[in-house]
């Protein structure tokens, strides 16, 4: 067991492998104004019940849910956070309608699409709950307007998720890389705790909400049936979640379309992509059941996207199945 203070921080890790870099110019201040929204999130996470902070605002979202004081906050906490970075030019997020614009200056070099939290339903009830971002390089060529949030998967340059669970961990993906960081609540600061995450060998595991299964069409009741097969079903009800446990313990996470979400249920632009692109860095795969979800040429900010992803053999098998109903 190493101590906090052996590991290297977020802020070390990022100098070392960002700053300075052709590449990735800038990108360690979006993961910085991530990682601070982070920290402020989970200090309002952790004290909602005592601060009156769960329960709903009674408003409506541009999803049609009902938008929980946690989802606002949250939000806002994240929109400030990548505006202050200056180096993001615009934001898509799941609970505003409309993109975001910060700057057009050519330091604003970055687009971030996010979640800024995932699994709202589970905020009132202590579960785990998450934070999901997909980063891509402005092309610089064209000016600012919705359509530059509208970009394949394929295009990101990183992406980065937070889970606030029985501790808050961030995960940033570059090209090749996977790391871990936990947050050390003694200081608020971030230390790397697992180096180049890659998918393990065995897959004990698959996550998929049974509720669904008289919906279920395509071959998913025989995919699902294949998977039970010397499994567990772990399902928290927090897609970011249960991506992180397939991701680090083996196995697949699906929720695909069925006959009341006939275009699935799950978000391509700010779920899909970002966690696609990590599952493909540390090995995994990504898919709508028929193509790589990476591939989708997005035409809507909020579109909802079929998603299979997590150990590349149980979704090619998935596909498979799939193909041959
Ligand atoms: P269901 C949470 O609301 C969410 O968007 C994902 O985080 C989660 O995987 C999914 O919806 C749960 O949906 O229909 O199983 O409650």
């Amino acid at each position: 067991m190493t101590s906090p203070s052996t590991n290297i921080t977020l802020s070390e890790f990022c100098e070392v492998n960002y700053k300075g870099s052709d590449s990735y110019d800038g990108l360690e201040k979006v993961i910085y104004a991530v990682a601070t929204g982070a920290q402020e999130l989970e200090r309002e996470i952790r004290n909602g019940n005592l601060l009156g902070m769960l329960g709903s605002t009674g408003n409506v979202n541009v999803q049609g849910e009902i938008v929980q004081h946690l989802d606002a906050l949250s939000s806002d906490t994240f929109v400030k956070q990548l505006k202050d970075s200056t180096r993001v030019a615009m934001v898509g997020c799941e609970e505003i309608e409309h993109p975001v614009t910060f700057g057009d200056s050519e330091q604003h070099n970055y687009i971030v699409l996010m979640d800024p939290l995932d699994g709202s339903s589970n905020i009132d009830v202590a579960v785990s709950i998450g934070s999901i971002f997909g980063i891509w390089k402005r092309k610089n060529s064209k000016p600012l307007n919705p359509e530059s949030l509208l970009r394949p998967g394929v295009e990101q340059i990183a992406a980065a998720y937070v889970v606030y669970g029985s501790c808050t961990v961030l995960v940033v993906a570059t090209k090749g890389t996977v790391n871990e960081f936990t947050m050390n609540p003694a200081d608020g600061n971030f230390y790397l705790t697992s180096a180049n995450i890659t998918y393990p060998n065995k897959t004990p595991y698959y996550s998929v909400n049974d509720g669904n299964t008289a919906k279920w069409v395509n071959g998913i009741v025989q995919a699902v049936d294949d998977l039970r097969e010397g499994r567990s079903q772990r399902y928290i009800g927090s897609l970011v979640a249960d991506f992180h446990r397939n991701l680090l313990k083996g196995g697949v996470f699906l929720y695909t379309a069925d006959t009341k979400n006939t275009v699935g249920r799950l978000r391509l632009m700010y779920e899909a992509n970002p966690l696609g692109y990590v599952s493909v860095q540390a090995g995994g795969a990504v898919s709508d059941g028929v193509m790589d979800i990476l591939d989708i040429q997005p035409f809507e900010l909020h579109q909802r996207v079929p998603l299979i992803i997590g150990d590349k053999r149980l979704v090619n098998q998935i596909i498979k199945t799939i193909k041959n109903s």
